[in-house]
């Protein structure tokens, strides 16, 4: 099987998502560290234009999107179970939460509390995340105190009665990971992650054990290697487009593909598959051959032309 190559950047909340998966899972992979600006030529030319950290790179399979990730490194390598106690839908249901009621006012802290952010990462920012109002960041931080705060309460109320060293059992989950990832942003981003977590004991304890989950056997490669693995390999077969009333597509057609919720950067190619959990496309690529990009069926709109 090809390596595992996750295309990210160190400071990236999203792909300490994917980093601790590797760690649960005690896998090896390879890094390439991206800008965390646009232009990314070398990972546009995987993607055919999505330029979200981070991305999983499997021969000429590129992955989109931590929820399609932890669903793919799931189904190859099953054990250990990101679901070690079923709640599969709701494990996934939970990025809802964690990805926009925690993550965001998290990033508004990032970028509002940190002095001396250089220009061109808020410029780049300030088109990226529409949900922030960057004309006056400071006037927002109060409210990303309480909101950061208020996502913090939940899982301390939970974790509070907890009698399992982890959310759903004994060994750590997709859920743990969901839940931590925004606890990871603030201590590593946010100058006063100190006071802002002060209130909740138990989330100290529980990150501690989430610690110990490690990040798996990293090894850092450049952008290039990543292309010659994409070069030499062919895409897994596709699954087609399953049956729907609610779309006319067909295996085939020539369709975008884009996040519906910021980022909005279109990637254009031909249809292989489509159902309710995935979307994958092939795009020819004269540098590499065909690449086949994938993404979560949730939160990405599929539109016919390209
Ligand atoms: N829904 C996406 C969100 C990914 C995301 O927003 N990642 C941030 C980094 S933490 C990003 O791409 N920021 C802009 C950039 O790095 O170019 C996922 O789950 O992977």
């Amino acid at each position: 099987m090809p390596a595992l190559i996750l295309h990210h950047h160190d400071p990236s909340p999203f792909a300490e998502k994917i980093r601790l998966v590797f760690g649960l899972k005690q896998l090896a992979w390879s890094s390439v560290q991206v800008p965390m600006i646009m232009p990314k030529p070398d990972l546009t030319l995987l993607t055919g234009g999505y330029r979200k950290a981070p991305v999983l790179q499997i021969g000429a399979d590129i992955y989109c999107d931590t929820s399609l990730i932890a669903r793919e490194l799931e189904a190859r390598f099953p054990e250990p179970s990101l679901f070690p106690s079923g709640h599969v839908g709701l494990s996934y249901a939970l990025a809802r939460w964690s990805d926009k009621a925690f993550f965001e006012p998290g990033a508004g802290l990032s970028m509002g509390e940190n002095e001396g952010i250089p220009e061109e990462i808020l410029e780049d920012r300030f088109k990226f995340f529409n949900f922030m109002d960057f004309a006056d960041i400071r006037g927002q931080m109060p409210h990303c105190y309480a909101q950061f705060q208020a996502q913090a309460q939940l899982l301390e109320d939970e974790l509070d009665v907890l009698t399992t060293p982890y959310l759903s059992g004994t060994a750590p989950s997709w859920i743990d990971i969901q839940a931590y990832f925004p606890v990871w942003m603030a201590n590593t981003n946010i100058p006063r992650a100190g006071e802002l977590l002060a209130p909740f004991p138990s989330i100290g304890a529980w990150s501690q054990r989430m610690e110990t989950i490690g990040r798996g056997q990293r090894s850092d490669i450049d952008a290039a290697t990543a292309h010659e693995a994409a070069r030499a390999a062919e895409p897994a077969a596709a699954a087609g487009v399953a049956d729907n009333p609610f779309h006319n597509f067909a295996a085939g057609d020539s369709v975008t593909v884009m996040p519906d919720d910021y980022g909005f950067d279109p990637v254009a190619g031909t249809l292989t598959a489509l159902d309710t959990h995935g979307i994958s496309i092939e795009r020819q690529t004269p540098e590499l051959g065909t690449i086949a990009v994938h993404f979560p069926r949730s939160g990405y709109r599929v539109e016919a032309g390209g």
